[in-house]
This record gives C-alpha cells, sequence and structure tokens, in this order.
C-alpha cells in the first residue's frame, strides 16, 4: 500500500526522505493558496523563489512580480500576496514570479521529490483525487512560519489525511496527529484560524477576507504542479 506522511515545519523536512514521493507543499496563509487561485484564473505560470533579489530581477524577463515579506507588499512588486490580488485578469496567459515567507522557502526545500503539488483548502478535493491516482507515496509538507509550526496548515495536512486514508497507510504519527486535530475542530475552523498567530498578524493588516477565503473548501478543481521550476 502506498504510504502518507506529515512534515509540520521546513525545519523537520531533513528528517523526510523525500526522493520518489509526491511532495504536497501547504500555505494556507497564503502562498499556496495564492497559487491556486492564480492557476484557477488562467495565469499561465508561477515561479516560486525563496531570495526576493532573483524575483525581483524577473521583472526585467517580462514576469509580473509578485511578494511578500512579514505580510505586506514588497515595495515596487506588481502583486502582493493577496488571492485577490491573483484574480487580476489582466494577468490570465501571463508568467508570475513569486516569493513569500515561508511557502516559496517549502518550495525550494521540496525539490528533490519526484513531484510538487501545490494544495489548499481551495483545492483540496482534486489535489486528493490526483494523489490517489499517482503510484507514488506521499509527503504533506507544511509551510509553518519560520521554522514553527502552525494551525492553518496542520489542519489541512488534516483534512488531506482523511481524505486519502482508505488509499495510504501512515508512515509515522504524525498524519493521526492532524487528522486527530483536523476531526475534532473542522466544525469550527474559521474561528480556530482567527485565533492562530498568523491570522493576527495578518489582522493586523486588515486582511480578514483573505483568511475566509483561504478557508473555502473546493472552489476550484485544478491541481497545480512544478514543471521545470514553475508552477503549471
Ligand atoms: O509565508 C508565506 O509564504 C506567506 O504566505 C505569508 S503571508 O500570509 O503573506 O503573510
Amino acid at each position: 500500500m502506498k504510504t502518507i506522511d506529515v512534515c509540520l515545519s521546513p525545519d523537520l523536512i531533513h528528517l523526510f526522505n523525500v526522493k520518489n514521493k509526491v511532495i504536497v507543499v501547504v500555505d494556507i496563509l497564503r502562498a499556496t493558496s495564492c497559487m491556486t487561485t492564480g492557476m484557477a484564473y488562467g495565469i499561465k505560470s508561477i515561479k516560486p523563489f525563496s531570495s526576493l533579489e532573483e524575483c525581483q530581477q524577473m521583472k526585467s524577463k517580462g514576469y509580473y512580480i509578485a511578494g511578500e515579506r512579514n505580510g505586506e507588499k514588497v515595495d515596487d512588486f506588481d502583486l502582493g500576496n493577496s488571492p485577490f490580488d491573483y484574480m487580476n485578469p489582466n494577468l490570465k496567459g501571463k508568467n508570475v514570479a513569486v516569493t513569500t515567507t515561508n511557502g516559496t522557502v517549502a518550495i525550494e526545500k521540496s525539490q528533490e521529490a519526484d513531484e510538487i503539488v501545490i494544495g489548499s483548502f481551495l483545492n483540496i478535493s482534486a489535489v486528493a483525487q490526483y494523489l490517489c491516482e499517482q503510484e507514488k507515496d506521499v509527503l504533506i509538507f507544511c509551510a509553518g512560519w519560520k521554522g514553527k509550526v502552525n494551525m492553518e496548515d496542520s489542519l489541512f495536512a488534516g483534512a488531506l489525511v482523511e481524505r486519502l486514508q482508505n488509499d495510504f497507510a501512515n508512515e509515522c504519527d504524525a498524519p493521526l496527529i492532524v487528522q486527530a486535530a483536523y476531526q475534532e475542530m473542522s466544525h469550527n475552523l474559521l474561528a480556530l484560524v482567527q485565533s492562530s498567530s498568523h491570522a493576527k498578524r495578518l489582522q493586523k493588516l486588515n486582511i480578514y477576507e483573505d483568511i475566509e477565503y483561504c478557508l473555502k473548501l473546493d472552489e476550484y478543481d485544478v491541481v497545480p504542479v512544478i514543471r521545470n521550476g514553475e508552477i503549471v
């Protein structure tokens, strides 16, 4: 039987063997929710960078540049890190380069995986179905916050484990832990995530709508994957 495991923070990724696995990178607030939204709205590709400078250089290559640091849009960038920025019709068919505090770092740390998939509540069922169709073990990789575990990514991991439990065996205890947490708390997701540390950070920036949006289930059926360094 295929196996599933969960890495709760980028600082723990060295403990996992990622070769031959499909990694699902998740940063609910807000990087992977933005990427899912952008691909659903017809962006041609999204190229992730952990380095702000490298991302900025893509402007001269015709890319729109997107990014945040500590939640705030980077000065002179075309887009910030709100999913609503990614709904702009002018972006349809265009290439975007993006840098974020945690999400793009987790993607960079996933490079040795067989395949990298972008997961969010917005496309959770499409991702689950895709993973069931693959003949590969799965690692759900939570971006967290600067190396720390966070609530929203862990709850997403639990929700995805729940959807995959008939097709995958748990490799370790983390899937059981996040699934139990999700089962206990799923009826109250918005209130719970609003009390999370990152939601509090974002509330200071007045982005309540982003939080509410990022918790919506199955808005889209896209399954963004990374090919040649770009999300397509
Ligand atoms: O850390 C990240 O990758 C971002 O998603 C953080 S924020 O939601 O834009 O603050």
